[in-house]
């Protein structure tokens, strides 16, 4: 069976790793990130494996969490030094959305749960098609920021929206929960591929190259947890 198939439930297996601007550490197979605390300086920081000028992209992530309600939620941030150059939130109305330094585009997607979603996001810059998909299934495609290309030399941060390079953290937007199988691929993923991760038969799906959580470089900051995925 492979890890990523199995649910996410907490045994005693927690290892707290949280020492603040310690050596990046790399691969999480098997593995998730746990966010127990809705904490201003908590986050983990993420090294991409290569440049993120970007044209195109597939962002999948799973992800499980009990907030709910009027609460904003940030899922990913990429940012550079001045801009937000790829934001994910789950919005104070409910819905989700991704921002490409700028105003957003948003989605009318079923809520996250308790139990791990598969949340996906595909962006291509020619047409400006974007999607999310929930657990493999695609929802309706919007058209947002043809010609645009993100920008490179940026940090990517999980668990905490930086209003500025790289703090001004607002406790009330942090993430609380857990996250794992973060991946990202500098195109769009074809469907079949994209279903086929959440089935876990991956065989024939490449490897992210801007991020696989395999070997995934990654530096933890304040209270969050490496927990076995199992
Ligand atoms: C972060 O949270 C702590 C504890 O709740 C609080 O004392 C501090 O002022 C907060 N810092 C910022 C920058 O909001
Ligand atoms: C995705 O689609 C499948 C097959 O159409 C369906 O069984 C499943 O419930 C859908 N999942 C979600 C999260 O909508
Ligand atoms: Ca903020």
């Amino acid at each position: 069976m492979f890890p990523c198939c199995k649910m996410g439930v907490l045994v005693a297996s927690l290892l707290l790793s949280g020492v603040a601007n310690s050596a990046a550490d790399a691969g999480l197979y098997g593995k998730a990130l746990v966010f127990p605390y809705e904490t201003n300086n908590s986050y983990v920081t993420l090294t991409p494996q290569k440049s993120m000028e970007l044209k195109a992209f597939t962002l999948c992530m799973k992800l499980a969490t009990e907030l709910k309600g009027e609460r904003e939620i940030i899922l990913f941030a990429y940012r550079t030094k001045y801009f937000d150059e790829l934001n994910v939130w789950r919005e104070l109305d409910g819905r989700y959305a991704f921002y490409l330094s700028g105003e957003a585009v948003v989605f009318d997607i079923p809520q996250l749960n308790t139990f791990k979603t598969q949340l996906c996001i595909t962006w291509e810059s020619t047409t400006g098609l974007s999607a999310f998909w929930v657990d493999g299934n695609r929802s309706v495609r919007k058209v947002y920021k043809s010609g645009h290309t993100i920008q490179p030399s940026g940090t990517v941060i999980l668990g905490q929206d930086p209003d500025r390079y790289l703090g001004d953290f607002d406790a009330a937007q942090s993430f609380v929960g857990e996250i794992s199988d973060v991946n990202m691929w500098d195109y769009v993923l074809p469907e079949s591929q994209i279903k086929a991760l959440h089935s876990c038969s991956t065989r024939h799906v490449p490897k992210g190259n801007i991020f696989d959580w395999e070997t995934i470089e990654y530096q933890i900051h304040g209270k969050v947890f490496v927990a076995s995925a199992d």
